[in-house]
């Protein structure tokens, strides 16, 4: 399960992942499958294909990995909150409106994109992707396929995403520990660049509540906060738009928050890191190892003033 997206490993395909599954007799092989029910109560599997080309080759977190140590501030401020208070997430009915300056609004329901996103093509791909400290083997379809979708007007600069909000529910929006809907945002050509997905899976199956289910957003070379989880709506704007983690403490969380080892967080260094699992700390790389994907967005920006 770990070896899922080396390169060498051609056992990748979800179905031959869950047929071996069902022949290892070991108790191993066992805990894990109950493991797995008990997370993805929705057992829906779907469909994909591989992507090698924008995958790491490195081991993949565990299922219980990434499932037990979260952060999602709506179901808690504790890395173990949002698997404790995943239940207090409702997906039913889940709509994303896509609006603001585009020829195109429309809104997804959750089959939309769990079955007949409107390409009316298989577009999931399987992704291993660094970030945050884990490898997560992501299922989803890159941002700029909704992009061509929504056909941006020349006034769009920037992408608006917001997260659910369900006060009523979600325990951590009764308290006002952030501004809440969670809003994040990117600038358009960032928005566009291969490496940004929307996911809608792991490990073979829709989403964990606890990590965004139905659909959250993943910006491998920026910090985790970017990643917004549970979107509910996507708009295409003119001016750089507020961001949750921004409004609560400025001097601290910028808009672009690339990753960068060179520019500490007024409170802590960002030059080393802890993969979830590992004892010993990496070297943080700039933009977390994407650089060659990336690094032309910010040519002759003061990445110090712009952080
Ligand atoms: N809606 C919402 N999205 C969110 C957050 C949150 O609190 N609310 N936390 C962010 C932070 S700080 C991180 S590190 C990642 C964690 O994603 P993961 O739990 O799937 O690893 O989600 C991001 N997306
Ligand atoms: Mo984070």
């Amino acid at each position: 399960m770990s070896k899922y997206c080396l390169k060498e490993n051609n056992v990748t395909d979800e179905k031959l992942f869950h047929q071996r599954r069902a022949i290892i007799k070991s108790s191993i092989a066992f805990s894990l499958l109950t493991f797995s029910n008990l997370v993805f109560p929705n057992t829906k599997s779907l469909s994909f294909s591989k992507d090698l080309k924008y995958s790491t080759n490195e081991q993949t977190n565990t299922l219980k990995q990434i499932t037990s140590y979260n952060n999602f501030y709506e179901l808690g401020s504790g890395k173990r909150d949002p698997m404790i208070n995943a239940d207090k997430l409702n997906t039913n009915n889940w709509q994303v409106t896509i609006d603001g300056e585009v020829e195109n609004k429309f809104t997804l329901d959750t089959d939309d994109f769990t079955k007949k996103f409107p390409l009316e093509e298989r577009i999931y791909r399987l992704r291993c992707v660094e970030a945050w400290s884990m490898v997560v083997p992501w299922i989803g379809f890159e941002l700029n396929h909704l992009i061509k979708l929504a056909k941006p007007t020349y006034k769009a600069k920037y992408i608006s995403f917001e997260s659910v909000y369900d006060p009523e529910n979600l325990p951590g929006q009764k308290r006002d520990t952030l501004a809440w809907p969670y809003r994040e945002g990117l600038r358009l050509d960032e928005a566009r660049n291969p490496l940004t997905i929307l996911s809608v899976g792991l490990y073979g199956r829709l989403l964990p509540n606890q990590n965004g289910s139905p659909i959250r957003l993943i910006v491998p070379w920026k910090y985790g906060f970017k990643s917004i989880k549970s979107i509910k709506r996507i708009s295409f704007v003119e001016n750089m738009p507020d961001t949750s983690w921004n409004l609560e403490a400025p001097k601290e969380y910028g808009f672009y928050s690339n990753v960068n080892p060179y520019v500490s967080h007024p409170r802590w260094s960002q030059k080393r890191e802890r993969r979830i699992g590992e004892f010993r700390k990496r070297e943080t790389l700039m933009y977390n190892g994407y650089a060659d994907n990336v690094a032309h967005l910010y040519e002759g920006m003061d990445l110090k003033k712009y952080f």
